[in-house]
Protein backbone atom coordinates (compact mmCIF):
# COMPACT_ATOMS: atom_id res chain seq x y z
CA UNK A 1 0.00 0.00 0.00
CA UNK A 2 0.70 3.84 -0.85
CA UNK A 3 2.46 5.53 2.11
CA UNK A 4 1.35 9.14 1.85
CA UNK A 5 3.89 11.81 3.44
CA UNK A 6 3.32 15.31 4.60
CA UNK A 7 5.12 16.94 2.21
CA UNK A 8 2.77 15.37 -0.75
CA UNK A 9 -0.38 16.55 1.64
CA UNK A 10 1.00 20.40 2.04
CA UNK A 11 1.66 20.74 -1.96
CA UNK A 12 -1.42 19.00 -3.31
CA UNK A 13 -3.47 21.34 -0.36
CA UNK A 14 -1.38 24.14 -1.44
CA UNK A 15 -2.41 23.65 -4.70
CA UNK A 16 -6.23 23.42 -3.75
CA UNK A 17 -6.16 26.42 -2.25
CA UNK A 18 -4.70 28.99 -4.74
CA UNK A 19 -7.23 26.98 -7.79
CA UNK A 20 -9.89 28.30 -5.12
CA UNK A 21 -8.63 31.83 -5.69
CA UNK A 22 -7.80 30.95 -9.66
CA UNK A 23 -11.73 29.80 -10.09
CA UNK A 24 -13.70 32.17 -7.91
CA UNK A 25 -14.62 35.61 -6.83
CA UNK A 26 -16.93 35.22 -4.34
CA UNK A 27 -16.67 31.69 -3.48
CA UNK A 28 -13.59 31.76 -2.60
CA UNK A 29 -13.54 34.47 0.42
CA UNK A 30 -16.02 32.63 1.55
CA UNK A 31 -15.47 29.36 2.19
CA UNK A 32 -12.25 30.25 3.52
CA UNK A 33 -14.01 31.83 6.67
CA UNK A 34 -15.81 28.28 7.32
CA UNK A 35 -15.35 26.37 10.13
CA UNK A 36 -12.43 24.58 10.16
CA UNK A 37 -13.95 21.21 10.09
CA UNK A 38 -15.47 22.02 6.78
CA UNK A 39 -13.56 24.37 5.25
CA UNK A 40 -11.18 21.73 3.27
CA UNK A 41 -13.66 19.56 2.60
CA UNK A 42 -16.14 22.04 0.81
CA UNK A 43 -13.03 23.58 -0.47
CA UNK A 44 -12.60 20.02 -2.39
CA UNK A 45 -16.20 19.66 -3.31
CA UNK A 46 -16.34 23.31 -5.17
CA UNK A 47 -13.01 21.89 -6.67
CA UNK A 48 -14.77 18.93 -8.08
CA UNK A 49 -17.79 20.65 -9.59
CA UNK A 50 -16.36 23.27 -10.64
CA UNK A 51 -13.94 20.77 -12.65
CA UNK A 52 -17.31 19.18 -13.66
CA UNK A 53 -18.60 22.33 -14.91
CA UNK A 54 -15.15 23.04 -17.09
CA UNK A 55 -16.32 20.14 -18.90
CA UNK A 56 -19.96 20.87 -19.61
CA UNK A 57 -19.41 24.89 -20.49
CA UNK A 58 -16.73 24.01 -23.19
CA UNK A 59 -19.11 24.25 -26.48
CA UNK A 60 -15.73 23.56 -28.52
CA UNK A 61 -15.98 19.47 -26.70
CA UNK A 62 -18.02 17.43 -29.01
CA UNK A 63 -20.80 15.18 -27.77
CA UNK A 64 -18.72 12.06 -27.98
CA UNK A 65 -16.05 12.85 -25.78
CA UNK A 66 -18.27 14.89 -23.38
CA UNK A 67 -20.71 12.79 -23.08
CA UNK A 68 -18.72 9.36 -21.48
CA UNK A 69 -16.50 12.24 -19.61
CA UNK A 70 -19.36 13.68 -17.95
CA UNK A 71 -21.10 10.57 -17.21
CA UNK A 72 -17.97 9.04 -15.57
CA UNK A 73 -16.63 11.83 -13.24
CA UNK A 74 -17.43 10.44 -10.26
CA UNK A 75 -14.64 7.49 -10.67
CA UNK A 76 -12.41 9.75 -12.12
CA UNK A 77 -12.10 11.30 -8.89
CA UNK A 78 -10.17 7.87 -7.74
CA UNK A 79 -8.53 8.09 -10.59
CA UNK A 80 -4.29 9.15 -8.95
CA UNK A 81 -3.28 11.46 -11.53
CA UNK A 82 -5.98 11.97 -13.68
CA UNK A 83 -5.26 15.21 -15.23
CA UNK A 84 -7.26 16.49 -18.75
CA UNK A 85 -6.28 19.06 -21.63
CA UNK A 86 -8.87 18.90 -23.99
CA UNK A 87 -10.47 21.76 -22.93
CA UNK A 88 -10.27 24.98 -25.71
CA UNK A 89 -7.07 27.56 -24.78
CA UNK A 90 -9.77 30.64 -23.79
CA UNK A 91 -11.92 28.06 -21.21
CA UNK A 92 -11.69 30.20 -17.95
CA UNK A 93 -10.75 27.12 -16.09
CA UNK A 94 -8.72 25.07 -17.87
CA UNK A 95 -5.57 24.74 -15.89
CA UNK A 96 -7.55 23.57 -13.02
CA UNK A 97 -8.41 20.07 -14.94
CA UNK A 98 -4.84 20.23 -16.36
CA UNK A 99 -3.62 19.79 -12.70
CA UNK A 100 -7.04 18.11 -11.35
CA UNK A 101 -4.48 15.41 -9.74
CA UNK A 102 -4.38 17.70 -7.03
CA UNK A 103 -7.85 17.61 -6.29
CA UNK A 104 -8.33 14.15 -6.65
CA UNK A 105 -5.28 13.58 -4.35
CA UNK A 106 -7.08 15.60 -1.55
CA UNK A 107 -10.80 14.18 -2.29
CA UNK A 108 -8.91 10.71 -0.93
CA UNK A 109 -7.30 12.53 1.82
CA UNK A 110 -11.10 13.61 3.46
CA UNK A 111 -13.28 11.07 5.68
CA UNK A 112 -15.02 8.71 4.29
CA UNK A 113 -18.43 10.29 5.08
CA UNK A 114 -17.71 13.06 3.24
CA UNK A 115 -16.27 11.64 0.23
CA UNK A 116 -19.28 9.78 0.08
CA UNK A 117 -21.82 12.64 -0.27
CA UNK A 118 -19.41 14.65 -2.85
CA UNK A 119 -19.39 11.67 -5.17
CA UNK A 120 -23.08 11.26 -4.99
CA UNK A 121 -23.79 14.60 -5.59
CA UNK A 122 -21.21 14.44 -8.57
CA UNK A 123 -22.57 11.55 -10.03
CA UNK A 124 -26.23 12.91 -10.13
CA UNK A 125 -24.93 16.16 -11.20
CA UNK A 126 -22.60 14.63 -14.17
CA UNK A 127 -25.72 12.62 -15.53
CA UNK A 128 -28.02 15.58 -15.03
CA UNK A 129 -25.26 17.55 -17.40
CA UNK A 130 -24.75 15.06 -19.99
CA UNK A 131 -28.60 14.46 -20.42
CA UNK A 132 -28.85 18.10 -21.08
CA UNK A 133 -25.92 18.26 -23.54
CA UNK A 134 -27.82 15.11 -25.60
CA UNK A 135 -31.34 17.41 -25.44
CA UNK A 136 -29.12 20.83 -26.68
CA UNK A 137 -27.44 18.98 -29.85
CA UNK A 138 -30.71 17.73 -31.01
CA UNK A 139 -32.65 20.86 -30.45
CA UNK A 140 -31.90 24.66 -30.27
CA UNK A 141 -34.72 25.29 -28.16
CA UNK A 142 -33.77 22.28 -25.46
CA UNK A 143 -35.16 23.85 -22.26
CA UNK A 144 -39.31 24.52 -23.46
CA UNK A 145 -41.05 24.34 -20.32
CA UNK A 146 -40.66 26.02 -16.76
CA UNK A 147 -40.46 22.21 -15.11
CA UNK A 148 -37.61 21.39 -17.53
CA UNK A 149 -35.61 25.02 -16.75
CA UNK A 150 -35.92 23.97 -12.79
CA UNK A 151 -34.62 20.81 -13.85
CA UNK A 152 -31.73 21.92 -15.08
CA UNK A 153 -31.30 24.12 -12.72
CA UNK A 154 -32.08 21.21 -10.07
CA UNK A 155 -28.99 19.08 -12.17
CA UNK A 156 -26.28 21.84 -11.25
CA UNK A 157 -27.54 23.89 -8.79
CA UNK A 158 -30.44 22.34 -6.15
CA UNK A 159 -28.21 19.38 -6.16
CA UNK A 160 -25.08 21.51 -4.52
CA UNK A 161 -27.66 23.03 -2.40
CA UNK A 162 -28.24 18.68 -1.04
CA UNK A 163 -24.65 18.04 -0.93
CA UNK A 164 -23.75 21.09 1.31
CA UNK A 165 -26.59 20.36 3.90
CA UNK A 166 -25.70 16.88 4.33
CA UNK A 167 -21.80 18.22 4.57
CA UNK A 168 -23.25 20.51 7.28
CA UNK A 169 -24.84 18.18 9.05
CA UNK A 170 -22.13 15.22 8.77
CA UNK A 171 -20.05 17.71 10.81
CA UNK A 172 -22.53 18.15 13.07
CA UNK A 173 -22.82 21.95 12.36
CA UNK A 174 -26.56 22.09 11.31
CA UNK A 175 -29.93 20.77 12.19
CA UNK A 176 -30.79 17.25 10.49
CA UNK A 177 -34.13 18.36 9.94
CA UNK A 178 -32.81 20.86 7.53
CA UNK A 179 -32.05 17.28 5.35
CA UNK A 180 -36.09 16.45 5.69
CA UNK A 181 -37.04 19.77 3.62
CA UNK A 182 -35.46 18.88 0.52
CA UNK A 183 -37.55 21.69 -1.15
CA UNK A 184 -35.58 24.51 1.06
CA UNK A 185 -32.04 23.56 0.59
CA UNK A 186 -33.46 22.81 -3.16
CA UNK A 187 -34.69 26.51 -3.48
CA UNK A 188 -31.14 27.73 -2.42
CA UNK A 189 -29.69 26.46 -4.95
CA UNK A 190 -31.99 27.25 -7.79
CA UNK A 191 -32.32 30.98 -6.68
CA UNK A 192 -28.69 31.02 -7.26
CA UNK A 193 -28.63 29.27 -10.60
CA UNK A 194 -31.68 31.48 -12.13
CA UNK A 195 -30.03 34.51 -11.59
CA UNK A 196 -27.13 33.39 -12.61
CA UNK A 197 -28.95 32.42 -16.14
CA UNK A 198 -30.54 35.93 -15.88
CA UNK A 199 -27.83 37.97 -15.17
CA UNK A 200 -25.67 35.97 -18.24
CA UNK A 201 -27.79 35.95 -21.23
CA UNK A 202 -25.90 37.74 -23.26
CA UNK A 203 -22.81 35.92 -22.64
CA UNK A 204 -24.70 32.48 -22.95
CA UNK A 205 -26.16 33.58 -25.98
CA UNK A 206 -23.26 34.09 -27.76
CA UNK A 207 -22.00 30.89 -26.70
CA UNK A 208 -25.37 29.29 -28.47
CA UNK A 209 -26.02 27.97 -24.67
CA UNK A 210 -30.20 28.82 -24.11
CA UNK A 211 -31.74 28.15 -20.50
CA UNK A 212 -33.98 30.40 -20.73
CA UNK A 213 -37.83 28.68 -21.31
CA UNK A 214 -39.58 28.72 -24.39
CA UNK A 215 -42.88 28.71 -22.17
CA UNK A 216 -41.77 32.55 -20.58
CA UNK A 217 -39.70 33.83 -23.66
CA UNK A 218 -42.96 32.94 -26.35
CA UNK A 219 -45.33 35.30 -24.74
CA UNK A 220 -42.69 37.85 -25.30
CA UNK A 221 -41.24 37.31 -28.51
CA UNK A 222 -41.49 34.81 -31.84
CA UNK A 223 -38.19 33.50 -31.48
CA UNK A 224 -35.31 33.56 -28.95
CA UNK A 225 -33.11 35.00 -30.74
CA UNK A 226 -35.59 37.93 -31.49
CA UNK A 227 -34.59 38.89 -27.12
CA UNK A 228 -31.64 40.78 -28.62
CA UNK A 229 -33.13 42.95 -31.50
CA UNK A 230 -33.50 46.78 -30.92
CA UNK A 231 -36.59 46.91 -31.80
CA UNK A 232 -38.07 44.40 -29.33
CA UNK A 233 -36.83 46.06 -26.45
CA UNK A 234 -40.26 46.41 -24.59
CA UNK A 235 -40.50 42.89 -25.46
CA UNK A 236 -37.34 41.84 -23.98
CA UNK A 237 -37.63 44.08 -20.40
CA UNK A 238 -40.99 42.03 -20.41
CA UNK A 239 -39.60 38.83 -20.17
CA UNK A 240 -36.88 39.69 -18.32
CA UNK A 241 -39.31 40.65 -15.99
CA UNK A 242 -41.03 37.38 -15.95
CA UNK A 243 -38.06 35.79 -15.21
CA UNK A 244 -36.99 37.75 -12.36
CA UNK A 245 -40.62 37.09 -11.31
CA UNK A 246 -40.15 33.14 -11.65
CA UNK A 247 -36.79 33.65 -9.45
CA UNK A 248 -37.86 35.86 -6.61
CA UNK A 249 -40.55 32.70 -6.05
CA UNK A 250 -37.83 30.85 -4.08
CA UNK A 251 -37.02 33.53 -1.67
CA UNK A 252 -39.49 32.96 1.00
CA UNK A 253 -37.73 29.20 0.89
CA UNK A 254 -34.46 30.49 1.01
CA UNK A 255 -35.12 33.09 4.43
CA UNK A 256 -36.31 29.59 5.72
CA UNK A 257 -33.53 27.34 5.15
CA UNK A 258 -31.24 30.40 6.56
CA UNK A 259 -33.34 30.74 9.58
CA UNK A 260 -32.50 27.20 10.46
CA UNK A 261 -29.19 27.64 10.66
CA UNK A 262 -27.46 27.87 14.15
CA UNK A 263 -23.43 27.90 13.45
CA UNK A 264 -22.32 31.75 12.43
CA UNK A 265 -19.74 30.81 9.55
CA UNK A 266 -22.22 28.04 7.74
CA UNK A 267 -24.86 30.97 7.98
CA UNK A 268 -22.60 33.48 6.29
CA UNK A 269 -21.10 30.52 4.15
CA UNK A 270 -24.87 30.51 2.87
CA UNK A 271 -26.29 33.96 3.26
CA UNK A 272 -23.73 36.09 1.40
CA UNK A 273 -24.60 34.26 -1.94
CA UNK A 274 -28.23 34.99 -1.29
CA UNK A 275 -27.77 38.45 -1.06
CA UNK A 276 -25.40 39.13 -3.70
CA UNK A 277 -27.90 37.18 -5.90
CA UNK A 278 -30.98 39.40 -4.42
CA UNK A 279 -28.75 42.39 -5.38
CA UNK A 280 -27.87 40.95 -8.86
CA UNK A 281 -31.54 40.20 -9.43
CA UNK A 282 -32.23 44.16 -9.04
CA UNK A 283 -29.50 45.10 -11.18
CA UNK A 284 -30.74 43.03 -13.63
CA UNK A 285 -34.77 44.18 -13.21
CA UNK A 286 -36.01 45.78 -16.19
CA UNK A 287 -32.31 46.69 -17.30
CA UNK A 288 -31.66 46.63 -21.04
CA UNK A 289 -27.84 46.36 -20.41
CA UNK A 290 -28.38 42.41 -19.59
CA UNK A 291 -29.28 41.98 -23.27
CA UNK A 292 -25.99 43.48 -24.77
CA UNK A 293 -22.74 43.32 -22.37
CA UNK A 294 -22.65 41.76 -18.50
CA UNK A 295 -23.85 43.62 -16.10
CA UNK A 296 -22.18 42.78 -12.23
CA UNK A 297 -22.41 44.59 -8.89
CA UNK A 298 -20.03 46.64 -7.78
CA UNK A 299 -17.19 46.25 -5.59
CA UNK A 300 -18.94 48.80 -3.14
CA UNK A 301 -21.69 47.63 -2.85
CA UNK A 302 -20.61 43.49 -2.40
CA UNK A 303 -18.47 44.77 0.47
CA UNK A 304 -21.59 46.37 2.21
CA UNK A 305 -23.68 43.10 1.63
CA UNK A 306 -21.58 40.73 3.13
CA UNK A 307 -21.16 43.25 6.24
CA UNK A 308 -25.83 43.54 6.33
CA UNK A 309 -26.10 40.04 5.31
CA UNK A 310 -23.39 38.82 8.34
CA UNK A 311 -24.52 40.17 11.23
CA UNK A 312 -28.00 38.28 11.98
CA UNK A 313 -31.07 36.98 10.72
CA UNK A 314 -32.88 40.10 11.08
CA UNK A 315 -30.38 42.54 9.16
CA UNK A 316 -30.19 39.98 6.36
CA UNK A 317 -34.11 40.09 6.05
CA UNK A 318 -33.60 43.64 6.05
CA UNK A 319 -31.15 43.24 3.10
CA UNK A 320 -33.92 40.95 0.76
CA UNK A 321 -36.71 43.80 1.66
CA UNK A 322 -34.22 46.74 0.29
CA UNK A 323 -33.64 44.86 -2.56
CA UNK A 324 -37.45 43.70 -3.17
CA UNK A 325 -38.92 47.57 -2.81
CA UNK A 326 -36.25 48.35 -5.21
CA UNK A 327 -38.02 46.08 -7.69
CA UNK A 328 -41.31 47.27 -6.94
CA UNK A 329 -40.49 50.59 -7.47
CA UNK A 330 -39.16 49.89 -10.87
CA UNK A 331 -41.59 47.53 -11.69
CA UNK A 332 -44.22 49.33 -14.18
CA UNK A 333 -47.96 48.92 -15.57
CA UNK A 334 -46.66 48.27 -18.58
CA UNK A 335 -45.88 44.90 -18.20
CA UNK A 336 -48.09 42.26 -18.39
CA UNK A 337 -46.95 40.92 -14.83
CA UNK A 338 -47.62 44.00 -13.26
CA UNK A 339 -49.88 42.72 -10.58
CA UNK A 340 -47.68 39.35 -10.18
CA UNK A 341 -44.55 41.42 -9.74
CA UNK A 342 -46.22 43.58 -7.34
CA UNK A 343 -47.56 40.51 -5.17
CA UNK A 344 -44.24 38.61 -4.92
CA UNK A 345 -42.53 41.94 -3.59
CA UNK A 346 -45.10 42.70 -1.35
CA UNK A 347 -44.57 39.13 0.30
CA UNK A 348 -41.04 39.56 0.30
CA UNK A 349 -40.99 42.73 1.96
CA UNK A 350 -43.96 41.48 4.72
CA UNK A 351 -41.53 37.93 5.40
CA UNK A 352 -40.54 38.03 9.22
C1 LIG B 1 -19.60 23.46 -3.45
C2 LIG B 1 -19.52 25.85 -2.59
C3 LIG B 1 -25.58 27.07 0.41
C4 LIG B 1 -27.42 25.32 0.74
C5 LIG B 1 -18.93 25.09 -9.40
C6 LIG B 1 -23.57 27.29 -3.90
C7 LIG B 1 -22.63 25.66 -12.69
C8 LIG B 1 -24.79 29.22 -9.44
O1 LIG B 1 -24.29 28.17 -15.13
O2 LIG B 1 -19.98 28.80 -13.65
O3 LIG B 1 -21.94 27.50 -15.63
O4 LIG B 1 -22.60 29.90 -15.83
O5 LIG B 1 -21.17 30.91 -12.97
C9 LIG B 1 -20.10 25.45 -4.94
C10 LIG B 1 -26.97 26.17 -1.49
C11 LIG B 1 -21.18 24.17 -9.09
C12 LIG B 1 -24.99 26.73 -5.83
C13 LIG B 1 -23.45 25.88 -10.40
C14 LIG B 1 -20.21 24.67 -6.16
C15 LIG B 1 -26.27 26.93 -2.53
C16 LIG B 1 -21.13 23.54 -10.43
C17 LIG B 1 -24.08 27.38 -6.81
C18 LIG B 1 -20.35 25.62 -7.31
C19 LIG B 1 -25.78 26.02 -3.62
C20 LIG B 1 -22.46 23.66 -11.07
C21 LIG B 1 -22.10 29.31 -10.46
C22 LIG B 1 -24.53 27.09 -8.21
O6 LIG B 1 -21.19 28.85 -11.46
O7 LIG B 1 -22.49 28.88 -13.59
C23 LIG B 1 -19.76 24.94 -3.70
C24 LIG B 1 -26.66 26.19 -0.18
C25 LIG B 1 -20.18 24.91 -8.63
C26 LIG B 1 -24.78 26.69 -4.51
C27 LIG B 1 -22.87 25.12 -11.35
C28 LIG B 1 -23.46 27.33 -10.41
C29 LIG B 1 -22.62 28.14 -9.69
C30 LIG B 1 -23.96 27.99 -9.29
P1 LIG B 1 -22.83 28.59 -15.13
P2 LIG B 1 -21.16 29.42 -12.96
MN1 LIG C 1 -19.95 27.70 -15.48
MN1 LIG D 1 -22.25 25.30 -16.47
MN1 LIG E 1 -23.81 31.35 -16.32
MN1 LIG F 1 -20.57 31.85 -15.37
MN1 LIG G 1 -44.99 32.91 -4.66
Amino acid sequence: PHERNDKDDTVTQKKCFEFLDLTSRSFSAVIKELHPELLFPVCVFYLVLRGLDTIEDDTSIDLKTKEPLLRGFKDILEQDGWTFNGNRPEEKDRELLVQFDNVIAEFKNMKPAYQAIVKDITDKMSNGMADYCVKAESDDASVKTIEEYDMYCYYVAGLVGEGLTRLFVEADLANPALLKRARLHKSMGLFLQKTNIIRDIREDFDDERRFWPQEIWSKHVDKFEDLFKPENRDAALNCNAEMILNALEHVEDCLFYLAGLREQSVFNFCAIPQAMAIATLELCFRNYDVFERNVKITKGDACELMVQSTQNLQTLCQTFRTFARKVHKKNTAKDPNFLKISIECGRIEKFI
